[in-house]
């Protein structure tokens, strides 16, 4: 399997998450592309590429262009301020402040275009988020021209990455750009499957309205669990979208078993769908001793998923998102990526 990646994920390194009201060391650090590339080096996955730069002409198809000045300006203008921590927001326009104005100071315009307080920015944010779009388009690109199977280990994630709000540890929604792209190159009828523990709220945001992308997410019920304001059953998407999205929300302590049929039914969908070109945005935070997450996935059980998935049949973009138990977050994804390539490897025979 081809495997791309981006040394400049590095520059992404901030110092503070706010969790539990107190500012702590990030749960997404850069340690985590260190540990997979290691342990997929271990399991012999196959070739490993560093990606160049890419433009951001798929990423302005799915993001609002005041959204990415935005992220490619604000921490200039957040130490032009005068301010000395990292980037957090502390104010949003909330139900009671219902105005459409984009603010003109950084502190408002930082509350408009972000959906939570979870993601400080720091130097070299843009850079890193800039980098890992460019390593999901390479990994498209690889399907595109034929491979059946590619691994873009994008870091920061994406997933939560709205059309114009960051939040979640997201900043540019890599699976959505890879869908994009993939379309653009003539794939029809793209399926993003979310398997990340959370919801995958900006990847829904994104094709809410388009029946181009089918979105199907399995992840912690959001009466629970964050982003905690998306991802019931009920949202199915709207207008020609209407039909294209399907959540299927879990409970606290979900086991695998339960987990396996929520994958089964979603991978029904996406065939009934007739997908040409599969995303699938790969956390292993639904692994039982995740720090932020409730679900009892163990780590053999990502290669039975890794099985179901390669079962499908669909020439497939993985893409790296969550996962935060990093003593097992080599061992959670080349389990996945081993089991499809498994399951790959009895069909052609
Ligand atoms: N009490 C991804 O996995 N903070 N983002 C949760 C839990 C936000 C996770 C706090 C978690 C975002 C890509
Ligand atoms: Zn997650």
């Amino acid at each position: 399997m081809q495997v791309f990646f981006s040394p400049d994920h590095q520059l992404r390194n901030p110092k503070t998450e706010f969790y539990g009201g107190q500012l702590v060391t990030p749960f997404e650090s850069p340690n985590r592309v260190d540990l997979i590339l290691t342990a997929l080096q271990e399991a012999g996955i196959g070739t490993i590429q560093k990606t160049d730069q890419r433009s951001l002409t798929v990423a302005r198809q799915v993001h609002d262009g005041g959204y990415l000045d935005f992220l490619s300006s604000c921490w200039r203008e957040w130490q032009a301020a005068g301010h000395h921590g990292e980037l957090i927001s502390y104010v949003w326009p909330g139900r009671c402040m219902p105005s459409q104005q984009i603010p003109t100071a950084i502190a408002g315009k930082v509350g408009y275009y972000s959906l939570s307080a979870d993601t400080a920015i720091s130097d070299g944010t843009w850079e890193a988020a800039c980098s890992s779009q460019s390593v999901a388009l390479a990994a498209t690109d690889a399907v595109v021209q034929g491979a059946p199977v590619a691994f873009g280990l994008c870091r920061p994630p994406g997933h939560h990455a709205a059309r114009d709000q960051y939040g979640g540890y997201c900043f540019i929604n890599n699976a959505a750009v890879s869908a994009q792209h993939a379309l653009n190159e003539g794939r029809k009828r793209v399926a993003v499957l979310d398997i990340d523990f959370h919801h995958g709220n900006g990847t829904q945001d994104i094709f809410y309205e388009r029946d181009d992308v089918l979105f199907v997410s399995l992840h912690g019920d959001p009466a629970h669990a964050f982003p905690h304001f998306l991802g019931f059953t009920d949202e199915k998407g709207r207008g020609a979208g209407e039909g294209f999205n399907r959540n299927f929300p879990m409970a606290p302590g979900t086991d695998y078993a339960t987990w396996r049929l929520a994958l089964e039914q979603a991978l029904t969908d996406i065939d009934a769908f007739s997908a040409e070109l599969l995303v699938v945005s790969l956390g292993v935070d639904a692994y039982e001793n995740d720090p932020i997450s409730f679900f009892k996935l163990a780590s053999q059980d990502f290669a039975d998923c890794g099985r179901l998935l390669g079962e499908a049949g669909v020439d497939t973009v993985f893409l790296m998102e969550g996962g935060y138990a990093i003593d097992r977050i080599g061992t959670n994804v080349v389990n996945v990526l081993t089991g499809f390539e498994a399951a790959r490897a009895l069909q052609t025979t």
